[in-house]
């Protein structure tokens, strides 16, 4: 296995890893490792790997959830990202509408467009690290409102008939949780800031000083040094730290058709600096995914 480091704050490809095949216990804990470092780390076409091989990846480096805590007419383990009904072009962590925010995602590309359609991740361990003393302070004791109702989702003039039926399914329970923006990564220790787009506003605050703070931090994190932009080809996968991240996926493709297929791994309850953690205001996330606490993979 060859970790080849692809920018300075964030990403890696892993060369000379078969995924399709039994990985063994510690070729898992070293991806587990180059994870942790890198934050999203990219496997080349992997053409051998189906859902089934997706899936038991996925279970050698931790506990897959089900497919979305509400998106489940489409399959229940794995989720597709289908073009047809949404694109994720606005910067985000995965699902932090709930308390028990994932730990990690497999995406693999499955359908591509002749151009355009990359992904790109941001560093949020980087910009917490570059926020000067004044700015960290803030954040550290600042908690923001997450829920599913956010902004993004609210249906637009233009949407199709896909994107409106995406959209209700999406928002058809209604979750909201109150987390850290400073949290404490559990399996390096290390301040990582958590925002994305599903921010309604900051405890305390009115909507408009929460979107002028919460613009302030965001691009701080999406500020091109901190991010690494991949050009998918057929079979690759990537996997990315939903603790230490977040993604935007990049509309550029008109209307071609696009298809990935997402499995995403259970993460635990995020802890501020202060040892408190995050707090349910409404919904049960319980059928959704466990709360697993990491255990190291043993090498
Ligand atoms: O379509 C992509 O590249 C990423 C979509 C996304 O946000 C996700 O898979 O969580
Ligand atoms: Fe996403």
């Amino acid at each position: 296995m060859h970790v080849v480091k692809l920018g300075a704050n964030i990403g890696a490809r892993i060369d000379g890893v078969r995924l399709a095949g039994n990985l063994d216990r510690s070729t898992a804990a070293n991806i587990n490792t180059a994870l942790l470092e890198h934050k999203v780390i990219f496997f080349r076409e992997q053409h051998d790997l189906d859902d089934d091989g997706q899936l038991a990846f996925a279970r050698s480096l931790g506990t897959p959830t089900s497919a979305h805590p509400t998106v489940t007419s489409r399959g229940t383990r794995l989720l597709p990202i289908d073009s047809r009904y949404d694109k994720a072009n606005s910067w985000h962590t995965d699902v932090t509408f709930v308390d028990r925010i994932p730990k990690a995602s497999l995406l693999r590309a499955v359908t591509l467009p002749a151009y355009g359609g990359t992904t790109t991740w941001a560093s949020t361990e980087a910009a917490y690290n570059q926020l000067p003393a004044p700015l960290r302070a803030l954040a550290e004791n600042l908690w923001a409102v997450h829920t599913n109702q956010y902004d993004y989702a609210s249906p637009r003039e233009t949407a199709t008939a896909e994107e409106r039926q995406y959209r209700d399914e999406f928002v058809s329970d209604y979750y909201e949780t109150e987390h850290p923006v400073v949290r404490i990564h559990p399996e390096t220790g290390r301040r990582v800031l958590l925002l994305g787009h599903f921010v309604k506003r900051f405890v305390g605050l009115g909507a408009g000083e929460s979107a002028a703070l919460f613009n302030l931090l965001q691009s701080r994190i999406t500020k091109l040094e901190n991010t690494i932009r991949w050009d998918w080809r057929p079979g690759d996968l990537a996997i990315w730290d939903n603790r230490a991240t977040q993604h935007y996926a990049v509309a550029d493709y008109d209307d071609q058709f696009r298809m990935l297929n997402r499995v995403t791994l259970a993460g635990d309850l995020p802890v501020a600096v202060d040892g408190r953690t995050s707090r349910v205001v409404a919904g049960d996330a319980s059928h959704y995914s466990d709360v697993v606490d990491p255990v190291p993979l043993a090498s």
